[in-house]
């Protein structure tokens, strides 16, 4: 077994159905673990809900329904999101599960323990829609009165509440900043974050008692863990936190958090701060990605440009959507998009590009070839030259994959997928196979070389079209890792018969 490997999306609100900005971090989420597994690492990928917290008591009171039931239905859409999107997760998490409960109430003890928990009186401003508190400084003014920085409406609550000792943590946060530069990417979220620590820390109210939808305070009757103690947690119970010492050896720290910028300060300020007191071993990185944006503007239910991504799927199907996002959007900064734009961007990349060469090139090997791929002459300076663009886009892959850089990452791949184009338009094996049919066949080996390790190499992105291709090119499931890229096809493998695997995507009639 390769080396462990943990990765994270954050777990979502399910007061409503997930949007595209949801879709989003999964895939991408998941696009990384696919390229660690295609590596060779023991992936442990935990995606889910985060069922308590006051924003869910509100919504299934304004909907006339039990919270429960609302966590049920809206938690059974995101798990229905992932299968549509081809998540690969290994553990989907609900924090309503007993043994989630059980570690909430493990690292709470853990706190206590470290003397890092004292009963006091909160009184201060607090944001539903955020899950947050925040001191009157960090407060805008809004047309309807006070806004929190993210811009939503805070109200003002005075409770008996258990708070943890933020403030001691300062220090050692600043320390963990600068010892790890890594540890907080991209850098400007690092450097949002460290002007927070310097700015100082509050004390952080850590339970609530004016209503019990959360895990319950060990020894406190009436108080509830604020959710995003509970919530953070999540990553500690899908490692088998507290009781399964062996996954939790194994497993964790956790190799990379994946979250949305607007909850970095959660995951880089409080969740080290939690882990520290209680003497846990802390998360390696923490990456905040962009949002998705609809055409540039902000999605909200008010504008009515809240986009459903199981409607994407089936309109565009899944490796479109994939590709769309991972290709088009800088990982780490915001991204637009549109319908148009997925179309354009799908239609040069996939159909056009690699679906059309892998067509023709399998369509004359089915006619001339017997189906098999044929034998393999010498090759020449144009042979050379495409076998050192693939190689060229191997370690362009590997290195983007390394700084996160999947965009990138993807760039690199279909720069080899343009040269194999052009390869094969130059080398024209249709005209040449009238008079030298050996040549032919060396160039479409070559082709199905190239396209066989394009396609391995765009797997852990687009794995639904690019397993067709393998499919197509007679390459079996043991044969489709990083390891595989250096053992090329061998002549005389038998393929099946061949059949497109990018349609052309249009974009729907107008309404008329
Ligand atoms: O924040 N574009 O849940 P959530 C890209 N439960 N990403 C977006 C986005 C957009 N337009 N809108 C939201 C929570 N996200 C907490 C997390 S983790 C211990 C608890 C991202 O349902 C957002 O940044 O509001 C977050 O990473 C994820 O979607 C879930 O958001």
């Amino acid at each position: 077994m390769g080396d462990p490997y943990y990765i994270t999306t954050a777990i979502s609100y399910p007061n409503g159905r997930p949007h595209i900005g949801h879709a989003y971090e999964v895939i991408a989420t998941d696009a990384i673990a696919r390229y660690h597994r295609q590596a060779g690492r023991d992936v442990r990928f935990q995606t889910g809900t985060d069922e308590h917290g006051l924003k869910m008591v509100q919504t299934a009171r304004d909907r006339g329904v039990e919270t429960r039931a609302l966590a049920d239905e809206m938690s059974s859409y995101f798990k229905e999101m992932n299968q549509k999107l081809n998540i690969s997760y290994d553990r989907f998490i609900r924090t309503v599960e007993p043994e989630h409960h059980a570690a909430s109430a493990a690292i709470w003890q853990a706190m206590a323990d470290a003397g890092d928990l004292y009963l006091d009186r909160y009184e201060g401003w607090y944001s539903v829609r955020d899950e947050a508190f925040y001191d009157e400084k960090e407060l805008v003014d809004g047309e309807g009165g006070k806004l929190s920085p993210q811009g939503t409406p805070v109200e003002w609550t005075a409770e008996e509440t258990w708070f943890f000792r933020l403030s001691k943590y300062q220090q050692p946060l600043l320390d963990l900043y600068n010892a790890q530069p890594d540890f907080i990417l991209p850098e400007t979220r690092r450097n949002e974050v460290m002007r927070f620590v310097e700015g100082g820390l509050s004390d952080l109210s850590v339970s609530r008692t004016s209503f019990d939808w959360g895990v319950k305070v060990p020894g406190s009757p009436g108080h509830v863990m604020y959710v995003w103690v509970d919530a953070l947690t999540n990553y500690l119970t899908g490692a088998g936190y507290p009781d399964n010492a062996a996954d939790f050896a194994r497993y964790w720290p956790a190799d990379l958090h994946v979250i949305g910028k607007d909850i970095v300060r959660f995951h880089a300020v409080y969740w080290p701060a939690f882990l520290m007191s209680a003497k846990l071993a802390l998360p390696r990185r923490v990456f905040g990605h962009g949002f998705l944006l609809n055409r540039g503007e902000k999605m909200s239910k008010s504008v009515g440009n809240v986009t459903d991504p199981i409607e994407l799927v089936e309109r565009f199907g899944v490796d479109a959507l994939r590709y769309f996002l991972l290709r088009e959007v800088s990982f780490g900064q915001d991204g637009s998009y549109s319908e148009e734009a997925i179309v354009t961007r799908c239609n040069a990349d996939l159909a056009n590009n690699v679906g059309n060469l892998a067509q023709r090139c399998l369509s004359i090997v089915a006619k001339n070839c017997d189906g098999k791929v044929p034998p393999a002459g010498p090759p020449t300076e144009t042979e050379e030259a495409l076998l050192a663009s693939v190689a060229a886009a191997e370690a362009g892959l590997h290195a983007a994959m390394g700084e996160l850089a999947l965009h990138n990452a993807l760039e690199a791949v279909w720069s080899a997928a343009r040269d194999a184009n052009q390869y094969f338009a130059d080398a024209a094996p249709w005209s040449v196979r009238k008079t030298d049919p050996a040549r032919a066949d060396t160039i479409l080996h070559f082709t199905i070389e190239a396209i066989r390790r394009i396609a391995i190499m765009a797997r852990w992105a687009i794995p639904d079209g690019a397993d067709r291709l393998l499919d197509l090119l007679g390459q079996n499931a043991d044969a489709r890792d990083f390891t595989a890229l250096n053992r090329p096809v061998a002549s005389g493998t038998i393929l099946p018969a061949p059949s497109g695997v990018f349609p052309r995507l249009e974009l729907a009639a107008e309404p008329g």
